[in-house]
């Protein structure tokens, strides 16, 4: 990141990267809307293994502001330490109203309710907080269902249309302290994906199509974060940024204006498309240094497995695109996918080192594919000819044997070939970064 972005980050060596948590500032904005008051408890630095974690400092931060409600959005991999501190709040005040939310609850909400959370959000989270925030100011005891919303009532799929009122109205960032490290400021324009990759829980569980935020408003929004957290980055967040090319220079555009660098993220395919070479010097020209491409594999059979609809052609010309525009690429990498052999993960690795050496790739984000709650191979690995283990939730991780085998490979295999990669990348990358004598 230094290398494409000329200085070093805050944050120093950090176990997660610290962002700003935009689930905070959509539901922070829902509920100061209709009157409550949203505090957000920073666990910033409790980031970090398991063990240094300490459940009694969490619940004691969350309960100093005294909440009546409180809003836990974990991933898969730290649900059960949501668990842990639900179950703490709820024995020091057994009144206080626990409701779980994101990716991992979206798709296992009878569970959760098993797990001792109280409600459930499934899916976007604004219109039932709205709800359920309502009915508390009310002193309604019970509250009943609404879309969105899984209490013991059972499901009840989400209401777009409450979605979209909510998608109008402008996150809350005053409710993140100015002060909040990050490396990065992340701000979406489009929100979701159109694309079934199996091995993404990105959109699936929110199962909605793209949303493109009003010009005007993301101007706004632009403008508040730059005020408020003074980034030297932004990450454009859009799953993927050049889906719609006339929106996409509207956006250009406007981040051009706010003259801060940014990167972003796209489909090789869509690169690899007419019209494309002009887009991508706009967007230099606009301050983007580095853009983020999804490659995964470099097996066509494997790629099959993973519903990219991308080849390895498109990726190559993609990253030729985008450096003939003087942009710098990072590429997505995944080891251990549906149909991974010894084969296909060597090959996959000398075909990204080969990329390094012709100066198409940057950088590379290189992890073992899991196949978390959310994704299709998690809903059905048979169809993928995959073995998933029933492992605790804190093992699902990308940086440990994994929680699935192939046909052709076990955890402990996989694991092995992800470190091999591992240290060819890091000897590809100290090759990049060392000025070669002339
Ligand atoms: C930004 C991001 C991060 C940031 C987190 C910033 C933060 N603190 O929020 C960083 C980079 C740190 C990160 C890290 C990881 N991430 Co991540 N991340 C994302 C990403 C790209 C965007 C999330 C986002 O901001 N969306 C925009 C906001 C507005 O939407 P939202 O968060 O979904 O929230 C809405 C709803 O979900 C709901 N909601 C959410 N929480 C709650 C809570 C309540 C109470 C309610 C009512 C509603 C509600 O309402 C919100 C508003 O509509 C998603 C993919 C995606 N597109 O969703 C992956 C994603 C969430 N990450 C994922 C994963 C796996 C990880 C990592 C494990 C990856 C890794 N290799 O280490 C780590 C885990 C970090 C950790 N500490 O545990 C997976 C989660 C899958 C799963 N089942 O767990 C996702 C879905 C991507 C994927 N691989 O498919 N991630
Ligand atoms: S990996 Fe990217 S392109 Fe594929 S479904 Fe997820 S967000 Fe969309």
């Amino acid at each position: 990141m230094t290398r494409v972005f000329g200085h070093t980050f805050p944050q120093g060596e950090a176990y997660t990267i610290p962002e700003i948590p935009l689930w905070v500032t959509r539901l922070g904005a829902v509920a100061r809307r209709i009157g409550w008051e949203p505090l957000f408890v920073d666990f910033s630095r409790f980031t970090g293994p398991r063990a240094q974690v300490s459940v009694a400092s969490i619940v004691d931060g969350v309960m100093n502001g005294d909440p009546r409600v409180v809003c836990l959005s974990p991933f898969t991999a730290n649900y059960e330490l949501a668990m842990e501190v639900t179950d703490r709040i709820k024995t020091i005040a057994p009144e206080t109203v626990v409701i779980v939310g994101g990716a991992h609850a979206s798709e296992l909400p009878d569970d959760a309710l098993r797990d001792g959370f109280d409600l459930v959000s499934v899916g976007r989270g604004e219109g039932p907080l709205a709800h359920v925030l309502g009915c508390l100011g009310e002193n309604k005891v019970e509250i009943p269902g609404s879309p969105g919303l899984r209490t013991a009532m059972g499901r009840q799929e989400e209401d777009l249309r409450q979605f979209e009122h909510w998608w109008s109205v402008d996150s809350d960032y005053s409710v993140i302290p100015a002060e909040y490290p990050m490396h990065y400021a992340r701000i979406y324009a489009n929100l979701g994906c159109p694309y079934k990759c199996s091995f993404c829980a990105d959109t699936l569980w929110i199962g909605m199509k793209p949303y493109q935020r009003e010009l005007g408003q993301f101007r706004r929004e632009l403008s508040e974060i730059k005020d408020r957290f003074s980034p030297s980055v932004l990450f454009i967040g859009d799953e993927v940024f050049t889906m719609d090319d006339r929106y996409c220079r509207e956006v250009v555009a406007i981040l051009g204006e706010a003259g801060i660098p940014w990167f972003c993220q796209t489909r090789a395919n869509l690169l690899a498309r007419r019209g494309d070479p002009e887009l991508l010097s706009l967007m230099a020209a606009a301050g983007c240094l580095l853009i983020n491409i999804g490659a995964e594999s470099t097996d066509a059979a494997v790629l099959a497995n993973l519903r990219k609809n991308v080849t390895f052609e498109q990726l190559v010309s993609a990253c030729e695109r985008a450096k003939e525009a003087s942009l710098s690429v990072l590429t997505y990498w995944m080891v251990g996918g549906p149909g991974e052999s010894q084969a296909t993960a060597r090959a996959t690795l000398g075909a990204l080192l080969d990329l390094f050496d012709r100066g198409l790739t940057d950088l590379a984000d290189y992890f073992i594919c899991t196949p978390y709650p959310g994704t299709s191979i998690f809903r059905d690995p048979e169809t993928f000819g995959v073995t998933i283990e029933p492992k605790p939730w804190h093992l699902w991780r990308e940086d440990i044997p994994s929680v699935m085998s192939t046909q052709y490979l076990t955890p402990e295999e996989i694991y092995s070939l992800w470190l091999e990669g591992l240290r060819g990348l890091a000897s590809a990358m100290t090759a990049c970064s060392t000025p070669r004598a002339s």
